[in-house]
């Protein structure tokens, strides 16, 4: 079984961490209602969906992917790079428990989620404002014993490195490369629309991407590639930072 974990959306969404956007009223209505098209797609690929209660008190925590990485063999639960995360991670934590040993990442080391691409047995992580060199270390530490590497990856001008890479079919990058650094030219790549730098952010599930309306340019360029798209409208979590691949952790259960 494929399983999708989700959280509910806080209440308190409109004080949510905010970097490279400048503030803006989010209609909570509108957001749910977002939120809740993206379940049903990804019930529509073929994953069970799983919510967990909002977080009252945690602006942020729709954003599940930050707090845990899910490997097949084991997962790893974060330490947030933003101080008001931290207390995210115990619901996802209990969430995940049934299905994987836990192991998690220490202080004073931060890590978010958004900022680690796993391709193969290859985990990138991007050392972004939240995630630090330490945290790559102790990834390292963790997941050595799976078989898998972890290589720091640069990244700039964005939030996370999913910001700016994410796989869309297998070993194929949708990349800004405004955004990322030398790291990806070992994969065969298809570059966002230079008038979309947000386009790259995308979710694949199966070989299905599911890929925010907001983009068509970008959209065309995966499908004319041969890979097919979902659309989802994530507008309203968008001024929150958030885009498709934040609000789930995908994984076999
Ligand atoms: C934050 O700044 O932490 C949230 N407002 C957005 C997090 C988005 N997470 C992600 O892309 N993995």
């Amino acid at each position: 079984m494929r399983l999708a974990i989700t959280r509910d959306l806080s209440p308190a969404i409109a004080r949510c961490q905010l970097t490279h956007l400048a503030r803006q009223p989010i209609d909570l209505g509108r957001a749910r209602a977002e939120h809740a098209a993206y379940e049903e797609c990804l019930l529509a690929l073929g994953c069970q969906v799983q919510r967990l209660p909002a977080g009252e008190e945690m602006p942020d925590s729709v954003f599940v992917e930050d707090c845990a990485l899910v490997l097949d063999e084991v997962a790893v639960l974060t330490r947030p790079g933003a101080a008001s995360r931290r207390a995210e991670v115990t619901a996802v934590e209990e969430a995940l428990r049934p299905y994987r040993p836990t192991l998690r990442i220490g202080a004073p080391a931060t890590l978010d989620g958004g900022d680690v691409l796993r391709v193969g047995k290859t985990l990138f992580v991007g050392l972004s404002t939240r995630t630090t060199a330490p945290a790559v270390q102790e990834l390292e530490r963790l997941v050595a014993p799976f078989g898998y590497s972890v290589a720091a990856a640069e990244v700039r001008g964005c939030l996370h490195l999913k910001s700016a890479a994410t796989e869309v079919a297998r070993g194929i990058l949708l990349v800004n490369p405004e955004w990322t650094g030398e790291w990806v030219r070992g994969f065969e790549r298809v570059e966002v629309d230079p008038a979309e730098p947000y386009a790259a952010n995308a979710l694949l599930v199966g070989e299905t991407v599911i890929f925010p309306c907001a983009f068509p340019r970008t959209r065309d360029r995966l499908e004319r590639r041969g890979i097919a798209t979902r659309l989802v409208d994530v507008s309203e979590l968008a001024k929150a930072e958030g885009a498709v691949t934040c609000c789930s952790l995908v994984f076999d259960a």
